[in-house]
């Protein structure tokens, strides 16, 4: 810890700008109407987005436009397109008023917003006036949409899932003021080299970032390290205080969050670590310059970079800090910049719900606590009242190891005066459960916050439950799981605090933006309304019955697929066969989600081929796609993918397999691919050991834009199945309460190797080294894991799941009954929009309205 980290007090009073941050507006009363005018909006004209885009070309990009790059094109038509967003975002982005319904604070580390241009063009209904504006420049607006790098800020799920929520909340006209971290360098770019996973940096940057807003005026100091000290105060109370050790600055960003089609544009507020003193002189004269700007790096870091894991905590000291950093600038910036002077904050939770995006964030509530009784002086009772009225809490996993716990040495390093309130919490919780459960002292052991084994450590999900309003998990039987196994001591202490609300997606990026000629067929047979209003793609189900309907319907997925072609073609020099079945898995690689179990299908169709069980002409044509980013500490992982890269290797040169089986596996999955692959796909593989699978939301995706889901009865799939019917659905394995059976009668996934004759050639063949020629026990860790431990039971499914394929192809085969199929699971997905979700928290969590 650098010990030049001071806070800003050292300029002298007549150089220091303000930082008041509570003084808005100029120093007299304005007289020029146009000071007063409301903020104006570009003329909704071709003319005048022409107008609109040249000014900012000349004056923003400082180039003429025969001398402008495409990045210069593309800075000056993101600007343009703010431009539009302006005046809304001024009028409706602003501080909440005390008439207006609650604000939702969502606390989340991570958002994987995708490009954000298209979504800006549609929220204004731009689209068709840019084209034709640019045309009349000579530019192609695809060309600038591309020119785009997308702000990785997320690793999966949890990421993608907030990005979607504060869309559906802006298109909902509710308040919402979604908080994080303004990552330098986001989730890693991946590379393949001879088939092995590389991570390179993500410079998403470097070129420019025309979305964001930094407001370096409304930083927020945020103290770290020191220790605490106990005082008398002045009415004789005992009373503990925090002695920070050092700090350092925290910058807001602000990006737009467009509603669709609404005129409301709520804020993401993004905080980004600068060094409270950024430059040491004294040192810098003595010659040390290292010395001199290491407070600043140091600071820095802090903002860097995003933890690429995604299930297993590492654990780390910097972790820790980018939780606090951007939870106290968060709570700091709502309470002492969003209200107004001199609210009552006993009435804190009238004005906002924050939800807590997993444990992550969770740190906020022994923020809260210490804001409220150390900085306002309220007692903790009281204190603990209005804290315990402002979080909610959604639980995003089922693995135990993704479930996080702050070693007490680390926090009370870090943080001493949190982990002394934490330990309060504690006391005063475990009283209340000795009160309900007396002579219980096991069951206070169980529930403690603090776990004392293996090392002594804070259970952040155990806080965040006892903190919270309401816990939910993210699909009904994850929920169900959450109360049976995962916190049934607390389920049982507080029946009504656990609730569910199952997942969703916004069709505004999944549908209309990815998929414009399936959203065109949409709206042509039952208008316009299904975007904002999901359920009513209802109306479509007769439709399936409709022989030109269908014929429509399979163009629009035919033209995805060779607009995939063309991509993956440009983008990985893939070849994607025409007519073929595309089967697609993409999804984080991870041994639940079993990306192993559809490489033990593709091997073993592959084996029975070339060993002449069956002929190539048996095969369905089908090109299966895999997308998946390891953790880079995640060796078997990164081993999974380097198998998949080698299998798809000698695949797709065997001419045996008459062209009829592919693998693709395009590098670098992301949002703005999943936007490209999805729409393309006819099968969604969601092939999950059954009770790991939270939920899942790329399965949501493929349902709403036409693909089948081959799948076990596991998070959300379940509801999908139920809503689809079990005919356009191929449902296969153990369901949860099955594999908990297996798992306790002992599981021995060597009986399933030896009984199956196709596992097992399948499996002798990538032992023999087969796709590894050059080194036969290239891929044994990989296989022996699933031979001797297989935790996720794929050799137990792998039966099921084959027979499942088969049934896949039978269907496949009848492109009519397919189609029908298809057109069954877009018009029953309609409750899989992020926008219901939303009406659920509001109802069951949130109890706000949108704004009238
Ligand atoms: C600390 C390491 C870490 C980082 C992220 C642990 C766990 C996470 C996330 C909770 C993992 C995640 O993204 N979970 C996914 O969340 C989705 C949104 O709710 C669900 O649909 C997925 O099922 C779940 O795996």
């Amino acid at each position: 810890m650098p010990d030049s980290v001071q806070n800003a007090s050292a300029l002298t009073a007549d150089e220091s700008p303000t930082t008041d941050h509570r003084v808005f507006g100029p120093s007299q009363t304005p007289t020029h109407p146009l000071a007063t005018a409301p903020v104006g909006t570009p003329p909704f004209s071709v003319d005048g987005f022409v107008r609109e885009f040249l000014h900012e070309l000349n004056t923003n990009q400082g180039v003429a436009l025969s001398r402008s790059s495409i990045n210069d094109q593309y800075l000056a038509l993101a600007s343009t397109v703010r431009n539009y967003l302006m005046a809304r975002w001024l009028e409706t982005g602003g501080k909440p008023q005390e008439n207006q319904p609650k604000v939702v604070g969502y606390l989340s580390a991570e958002y994987l917003l995708g490009r954000q241009l298209g979504n800006a063009l549609l929220a204004t209904d731009l689209a068709d006036i840019a084209e034709k504006g640019l045309a009349l420049c000579g530019i192609d607006l695809a060309t600038l949409r591309n020119q785009e790098v997308e702000p990785g800020l997320g690793n999966g799920g949890l990421g993608r899932l907030a990005a979607c929520f504060i869309d559906s909340l802006a298109t909902m006209n509710v308040l919402c003021i979604g908080y994080g971290i303004r990552y330098e360098y986001g989730i890693f770019r991946q590379t393949f080299v001879d088939g092995r996973q590389v991570e390179q940096p993500d410079t998403w940057l470097q070129l420019g970032s025309p979305w964001e807003f930094p407001h370096p005026e409304a930083s927020v100091k945020v103290n770290f390290g020191g220790h605490t000290e106990t005082f008398t105060d002045a009415d004789g109370v005992e009373k503990s205080r925090w002695v920070p050790g050092w700090n350092v600055l925290a910058m807001p960003y602000n990006y737009m969050v467009p509603g669709y089609l609404n005129g409301r544009v709520n804020t993401l507020r993004l905080w980004s670590a600068q060094a409270t003193n950024a430059f040491d002189l004294q040192i810098f004269n003595s010659g040390d310059y290292a010395q001199a700007v290491r407070a600043q790096t140091f600071a820095e870091n802090i903002s860097k970079v995003l933890y690429p894991e995604d299930s297993t905590p590492q654990g780390k000291e910097l972790r820790l800090q980018q939780q606090y950093f951007f939870v106290a600038a968060s709570l700091h910036d709502f309470i002492n910049k969003e209200l107004e002077e001199g609210f009552d904050l006993h009435r804190l939770s009238e004005r906002i719900a924050f939800q807590l995006n997993d444990t992550h964030p969770v740190i906020a509530v022994p923020e809260l606590m210490r804001i409220l009784v150390d900085e306002k002086g309220y007692d903790w009772d009281e204190a603990w009242d209005i804290t315990s009225r402002c979080f909610g809490y959604t639980c995003h996993t089922l693995l135990p190891e993704a479930l996080e716990v702050w070693p007490t040495e680390l926090l009370g390093r870090l943080l001493p005066r949190h982990l002394e309130i934490i330990y309060r919490i504690n006391e005063e919780f475990l009283a209340q459960v000795r009160k309900q459960f007396p002579d219980d002292e096991l069951r206070a052991r169980r529930m403690s916050i603090i776990a004392e084994l293996p090392e002594r450590g804070v259970r952040m999900a155990y806080l965040a439950t006892v903190a919270a309003t309401k816990v939910n998990g993210v699909a009904e039987l994850h929920s169900q799981l959450l109360r049976d196994k995962v916190l049934p001591d607390f389920s049982e202490m507080y029946p009504d605090k656990f609730t569910n609300v199952t997942n969703g997606v916004t069709p505004r990026r999944f549908v209309r933006l990815a998929n414009p000629k399936l959203s065109t067929l949409i709206t042509d047979t039952i208008g316009s309304g299904w975007v904002t209003q999901l359920e009513r793609l209802k109306e479509l189900e007769p439709y399936a019955d409709d022989a030109d309907f269908r014929a429509a319907f399979r163009e629009a997925k035919q033209w995805n697929k060779t607009r995939l072609t063309t991509l993956l073609k440009a983008r990985d020099g893939i070849e994607l066969p025409e007519g073929h079945l595309l089967d697609v898995m993409v999804k984080r690689l991870h041994e639940y989600k079993r990306q192993s179990l559809k490489l033990l299908h593709i091997v073993s169709l592959y084996e029975q081929v070339i060993s002449g069980k069956i002929a190539a002409s048996d095969v369905t044509p089908r090109t299966v796609v895999f997308g998946a980013k390891a953790a880079p500490g995640y060796k078997l992982a990164k081993e999974t993918i380097h198998l998949i890269n080698k299998v798809a290797e000698k695949v797709n040169a065997d001419e045996r397999l008459e062209g009829r089986l592919k693998v693709a596996f395009p590098a670098n999955y992301n949002v703005t691919l999943a936007e490209k692959l999805i729409p393309a796909a006819d099968l969604s593989e969601q092939i999950s050991l059954a009770g790991m699978e939270a939920s899942g939301t790329g399965n949501m995706k493929f349902a709403l834009n036409g693909a089948l889901t081959i799948g076990t009865d596991d998070g959300a799939n379940v509801e999908i199945r139920k809503l689809v019917g079990d005919k356009h659905f191929f449902l296969f394995g153990m369901n949860e309460p099955q594999v908990a059976e297996l798992g306790a009668q002992g599981y021995i996934p060597g009986d399933y190797y030896e009984k199956n004759p196709n596992l097992k050639a399948a499996i002798d063949l990538i032992l023999s080294g087969y796709f590894s020629p050059s080194d036969q026990h290239m891929f044994d860790q990989v296989i022996y894991s699933l031979l001797n431990t297989d935790r996720f039971m794929a050799l137990a499914d792998f039966d099921s799941y084959i027979a499942a394929q088969a049934k896949v192809e039978q269907h496949y085969a009848d492109q009519d009954a397919w189609t029908r199929s298809a057109i069954l699971n877009v018009a029953r997905s309609g409750y899989f929009s992020s926008d219901r979700s939303m009406r659920d928290y509001i109802q069951r969590i949130w109890h706000t309205s949108p704004v009238l």
